[in-house]
């Protein structure tokens, strides 16, 4: 057990989280945005996107091998994407709770999966799985100057 090498929860972390083409046909832009506004973290980017087959390709290369991974790509690049960057304390691991199982049959009802979506190849939004996942794909789909640094009012009220 290495204490150091384990994120504590008052670290700040970001998580790149993406409402996928099937979210943004099926008009669910708003309620999956307002879960993540709801529980309390802070939106530092925002965009609606295009993606091309090559950044989709770079920021799922982990699943190159895996059989599903040529119509997975056809999923992302078939339509606009909702790009978001979230900015809080343990938000990688709570946006994932909040997602639900990456199988929207095993998601817990409450998760955006288990109330929104029935199949794995059209589960609605992506979570990074890492603080360090996080931040590399943040900067895969964000450029400069496309992320804001803000205070939130309401901060105090979030923040002991
Ligand atoms: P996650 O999105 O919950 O992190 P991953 O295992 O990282 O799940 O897979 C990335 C995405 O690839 C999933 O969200 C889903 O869209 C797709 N995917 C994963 N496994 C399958 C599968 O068995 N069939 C079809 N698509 C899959
Ligand atoms: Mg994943």
């Amino acid at each position: 057990f290495l204490p150091h090498l384990v994120a504590s929860m008052e670290d700040v972390e970001e998580s790149y989280i993406m409402i996928k083409p099937d979210g943004v046909q099926r008009g669910l832009v708003g309620e999956i945005i307002s879960r993540f506004e709801k529980k309390g973290f802070k939106l530092k980017g925002l965009k609606l996107f295009q993606c091309p087959k090559e950044l989709a390709q770079e920021h799922y290369k982990d699943l190159q091998s895996k059989p599903f991974f040529p119509k997975l790509i056809d999923y992302i690049t078939s339509g606009p994407v909702v790009c978001m960057a979230w900015e809080g304390v343990g938000v990688v691991a709570s946006a994932r709770k909040l997602i639900g199982a990456t199988n929207p049959l095993n998601a817990e009802p409450g998760t955006i999966r288990g109330d929104l979506a029935v199949q794995t190849g059209r589960n609605v939004v992506h979570g990074s799985d890492s603080p360090d996942n996080g931040k590399r794909e943040i900067a895969l789909w964000f450029k400069e100057g496309e992320l804001c640094e803000w205070t939130p009012v309401l901060e105090p009220w979030l923040k002991e």
